[in-house]
């Protein structure tokens, strides 16, 4: 068979393969109303190139595609974002984005089945959109972190304040992070770690 002209396939890249030290993967969900950041912070804290699964959003798109009022945004997630990252040699997380529209939402049911925690990604010019995704996470009894991300003109609450307004208990990490950046989106994570270790604890504990 002559192959001549066909377009060859690329090879896994050196990064793309798993550590021989990991030991435990576990599966992480980022999720968060529409263009909160999920997609970028995927692809910023990734070890491997990140799956994304984006389309350009349209003027075809208006009265359908959820408002954002940020003409920088011109792609939106329709499935999911899936990335790795290797915490310590023996630990690795799988991440795995949501899409935020709307009419996407069916796709989360999925997306959460065997997920041991989650990021809840907020932006807090648009706090409403949520109330529904951790909502969803407490129904399927999945723990969260709240990650505020900062965008610069967004209004800044207290910590006090903000916990009051998305009716969160004390025990529920909320911090600021700034996706674009790796080190940022690696803390959220490492919060996240943090707060189920201290759940798994006192599981045992009690
Ligand atoms: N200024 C600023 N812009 C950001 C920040 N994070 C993301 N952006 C921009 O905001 C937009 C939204 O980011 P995405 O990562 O696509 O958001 P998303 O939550 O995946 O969006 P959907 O998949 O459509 O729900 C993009 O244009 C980013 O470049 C941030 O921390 N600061
Ligand atoms: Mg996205």
């Amino acid at each position: 068979m002559d192959f001549n002209g066909s377009d060859t396939i690329p090879g896994p890249r050196t990064e793309d393969h798993l550590p021989h030290t990991a030991e435990t993967a576990v599966k992480i969900v980022i999720v968060g109303g529409f263009g909160v950041g999920k997609t970028t912070m995927v692809g910023s804290v990734s070890d491997i190139r990140p799956l994304t699964t984006e389309e350009t959003m349209t003027q075809a798109g208006i009265g359908v595609d959820d408002n954002y009022g940020s003409e920088s945004k011109t792609a939106t997630t329709v499935a999911m974002d899936f990335g790795r990252i290797s915490i310590t040699d023996k630990l690795v997380l799988y991440l795995f984005g949501t899409p935020g529209q709307e009419r996407f939402w069916f796709l989360w049911n999925g997306l959460f089945e065997g997920a041991l925690g989650a990021v809840v990604l907020i932006d807090t010019r648009r706090l409403e959109v949520s109330f529904d995704v951790m909502g969803r996470l407490e129904e399927r009894g999945v723990p969260f972190v709240v990650a505020v991300n900062s965008f610069p003109d967004a209004p800044r609450y207290p910590v006090d304040e903000l916990r009051t307004a998305l009716d969160l208990t004390p025990d529920i990490p909320i911090i600021d992070c700034d996706v674009r950046r790796r080190a940022s989106s690696k803390d959220v994570l490492m919060t996240l770690m943090r707060f189920l270790h201290s759940i798994a604890l006192s599981r045992v504990l009690t």
